[in-house]
């Protein structure tokens, strides 16, 4: 049977007003019209309008509060931002792209080479090498507490004779290897100060020491004297060079001269008793500073408490010093390639564009003052490097002193 469409006996617009009343949503009410009156209107999306219209018109929405406005002002920058970056994402993205496709045109596989295993050539003459080994800021005497300090670091002078026994053994261990496939016959050991710790060089020291200054200094020669001798079991020669450094200075800051200090003394000492072992050549003087020459290269030092810091290297402070060294060494038609500093606790190495510049490390790591006040501290290391007769500074090692805390604490 056909469905007959019955006519309606009620204007769109009253059947509108009652599926609004029956609770009928915007969208409902515009097509229910439209079936019902679809030729009273030109056409389907004109009908929809009118009856939009008429709706809106009949039944205004209630005003917009503040708090709708915003929120609505809120989704309209959140989407338009959202909008703003998927654009600049997808710049990116093709961007990428881009390059990835022009690098993928250019990789190719590398054709297959013959490599052969190193061998190291027992035959051939290398050249020989001279060992530098630089030691200084020893500090002998200091004591830290491992209560006092926490448990960060613990230093007396048990801890100091075992690190000249674990000296001897970085040495021993790197030059034995090294002789396999060079000659190495001797060593230059440069004493860059602050061989003592001293007793009065800052206030309350005298708690943070386990022995007297005399038996520091005494105590620290018999320890050089025995390194010394036992070095001559790997090398032919040894060079002695030494400058003196602030810890061991007699009196107080600029009272006397710089070489009136208990480092002099000690370095004096050890020439002294060991003065009998031709293998051994010393070169102390009065002078701060020392230039020891190995082959064609000058190694100059000084320990570097003149040069101001405040925590951890001062690379400008060594930047100028190196630099008016350089042109005061020069009014003598000296000059030098390398430079060599203590003091400053922080094992470096700086280079410049003509001399490269070495700054050894401590024996007794971090102090009290630098933990507790500047909250830093290094590991034990003195420096080791070798000379070659052309190219100058080859390899270079650290010698770690640290010695294991014994089994039961912590
Ligand atoms: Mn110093």
């Amino acid at each position: 049977m056909r469905n007959q469409k019955v006519e309606p006996t009620i204007t769109w617009r009253e059947f509108a007003r009652i599926l609004h009343e029956e609770g009928h949503t915007e969208e409902e009410i515009i097509s229910k019209v439209y079936e019902q009156y679809g030729p009273n209107f030109k056409g389907k999306e004109s009908s929809a309008r009118t009856v939009k219209r008429f709706l809106r018109e009949e039944y205004p929405p209630p005003p917009k509060t503040f708090e709708d406005e915003v929120s609505e002002r809120r989704t309209s920058i959140i989407s338009s931002e959202v909008a703003r970056r998927d654009k600049k994402l997808l710049t990116k993205i093709a961007v990428t792209d881009m390059i990835v496709d022009s690098i993928k045109d250019i990789i190719k596989d590398r054709p297959l080479r013959d490599i052969k295993p190193f061998k190291v050539n027992v035959d051939r003459n290398y050249s020989e090498e001279t060992i530098v080994l630089m030691i200084s800021d020893i500090q002998a005497g200091t004591y830290i507490s491992d209560e006092a300090s926490g448990g960060l670091n613990e230093y007396n002078w048990e801890i100091l004779e075992k690190q000249f026994v674990q000296l001897y053994k970085g040495l021993e261990e790197i030059v034995t290897r090294h002789k396999q496939v060079a000659p190495i016959s001797s060593l230059h050991v440069h004493l860059i100060g602050d061989i003592v710790e001293g007793y009065d060089i800052f206030k309350g020291q005298t708690r943070q020491i386990d022995r007297e200054i005399t038996e520091q200094a005494i105590g620290v020669k018999d320890l050089l004297c025995d390194f010394l001798l036992k070095a001559l079991h790997l090398f032919d020669k040894i060079h002695v060079v030494a400058v003196p450094g602030n810890h061991g200075r007699i009196g107080s800051k600029g009272e006397n001269l710089h070489y009136v200090s208990w480092d002099y003394i000690v370095y004096k000492w050890m020439q002294s008793e060991l003065k009998n072992y031709d293998r051994i050549t010393w070169q102390i003087t009065k002078s701060w500073w020392q230039i020891d020459k190995i082959y064609g290269f000058n190694f100059l030092m000084f320990h570097g408490d003149d040069i101001r810091s405040w925590q951890g290297i001062p690379y400008y402070g060594i930047d100028r010093a190196a630099k008016n060294y350089r042109e005061l060494l020069e009014l003598m038609g000296l000059s030098y390639n390398y430079l060599e500093l203590g003091h400053f606790h922080v094992p470096s190495e700086l280079s410049g564009v003509t001399t490269e510049k070495f700054v050894n490390g401590c024996w007794p790591g971090g102090s009290l003052y630098s933990m507790k006040g500047l909250v830093t501290a290094n590991y034990p290391i003195q420096k080791l490097f070798a000379v070659h007769p052309t190219q100058g500074v080859t390899y270079r090692y650290p010698l770690r002193l640290t010695i294991p805390k014994k089994k039961g604490t912590k």
